[in-house]
């Protein structure tokens, strides 16, 4: 296994979990017996603990698991980051049932930025200095590569000192295709243009079966993964998620989650991992039920359990809800991701919750759970602020 960067997470740590509390682990459900022993002694779960974990009936056991290894991992640090995204078309080939944002070109709801507009969006709405630009949009039928390395490019003109995360592994294989280039040729014009990690959108689940009804215009789980595989192996880093809560089974989760696990194995690429609970408002997808707080909650547990090589889990805030994913907080995650400041994505598909918060917001969720803010860059490094500026520690 590769060394992920847990050293240095761990020197950022407050408390640990001490020996004795192995013990104080209690469970009604006796399927989690054995999978608490190897969680304890730091052995490496299977797919049938997985599902154990998503079937069992005592939650706040599996979930005290889950801050076990978190707090182990990450002491009682919570971290957050001072984002924007930007979302520079809507306009969309992929007619993905799962999406509310997407539109087809020629809809009069579609929008396509003109570069200035992206950049005067990016530098809109929130007065301290952001230190992440995230940045995903729709697979536009005309736009070319060229308009979105100008667009990076400008951006790292007018704010040098900001992250571009951008582009997902799905608009990544999509550009090259249009492009005619190598998923390495485009990734190396990405660099060049400015990109310094991506997001870890499109993932939704691997499994072809359940691609196929929410997605089935989109590159497959194996293109995702290969992608993914090909930008750290060109020393990018980029993040996972998996939408769930839709019409996948609990194997469909395991698989997905081992998926990126022996992928984490291979290339030590993945920071973060961040499950996305699916809004079915205004989808074609709408019959479906929303996802309760228990399934969030179990969710953000598994994922910290079964993704040993992965440094961070995010319960991000937009999707979960600000309640919600404080809650995680002492069920797995360490993160809450960013201020964000103009969401689109869930707010199409009828998320209530704000489209943005303050540093203050954050550390105040943060502080009432118990933990210990500290406010990162993209990659991890602490940051300090000045007045109007901000510094990084590396
Ligand atoms: O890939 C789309 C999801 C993702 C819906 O890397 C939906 O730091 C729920 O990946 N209901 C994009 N989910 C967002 C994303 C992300 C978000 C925050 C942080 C990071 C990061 C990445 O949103 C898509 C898809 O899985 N999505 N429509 C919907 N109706």
């Amino acid at each position: 296994m590769r060394d992920t960067g847990f050293r240095y997470h761990q020197s950022m740590q407050t408390t640990a979990t001490t020996p004795g509390q192995a013990s104080a682990f209690r469970t009604y459900d006796p399927r989690l017996e054995p999978i608490a022993a190897r969680v304890m002694a730091g052995e490496r779960l299977d797919a049938n603990d997985g599902l154990a974990l998503y079937r069992s009936p005592d939650v706040l056991a599996v979930g005290w698991l889950a801050n076990s290894v978190r707090e182990k991992m990450h002491g009682d640090v919570t971290y957050f980051n001072v984002n924007r995204h930007i979302n520079p078309t809507n306009v969309c080939v992929a007619a993905c049932k799962l999406c509310a944002f997407g539109r087809k070109k020629g809809d009069p709801a579609g929008y396509t930025m003109a570069l200035e507009e992206a950049w005067e969006t990016a530098a809109s709405g929130y007065s301290e200095a952001v230190t992440e630009f995230h940045i995903v949009g729709g697979l536009h039928p005309d736009l070319p590569l060229e308009y979105f390395l100008d667009l990076v490019k400008g951006l790292k003109e007018r704010f040098p000192k900001v992250h571009v995360k951008a582009f997902t592994m799905v608009e990544v294989a999509f550009l090259a295709r249009r492009a005619k280039l190598t998923i390495e040729q485009t990734l190396q014009k990405m660099r060049e243009a400015g990109v310094d990690s991506m997001p870890g959108g499109g993932a939704e689940i691997f499994s072809a079966r359940v691609r196929s009804i929410i997605c089935d215009h989109k590159i497959d789980g194996n293109e995702w993964l290969e992608t993914a595989r090909l930008a750290h192996k060109m020393g990018f880093k980029s993040n996972a998620t998996m939408l769930y809560g839709h019409v996948e089974n609990d194997e469909d989760r395991v698989d997905h989650l081992l998926k990126l696990r022996a992928v984490q194995d291979e290339t030590g690429g993945f920071q973060t991992f961040i499950p996305l609970a699916f809004h079915p408002e205004n989808t074609p997808l709408d019959h479906l039920p929303v996802t309760t707080g228990l399934t969030d909650i179990r969710q953000i547990a598994v994922s910290r359990l079964l993704l040993d090589n992965f440094a961070h889990i995010k319960a991000y805030w937009q999707m979960l809800t600000p309640k919600i994913a404080q809650i995680a907080l002492r069920f797995g995650a360490d993160d809450l991701d960013g201020t964000v400041i103009e969401e689109k994505i869930y707010h199409d598909a009828g998320a209530t919750t704000p489209q943005g918060m303050t540093r203050k917001d954050l550390c105040r969720l943060i502080t009432e759970a118990g933990r210990v803010p500290v406010e990162r860059d993209t990659l991890y490094h602490a940051v300090t602020r000045t007045e109007d500026s901000f510094v990084v520690a590396v």
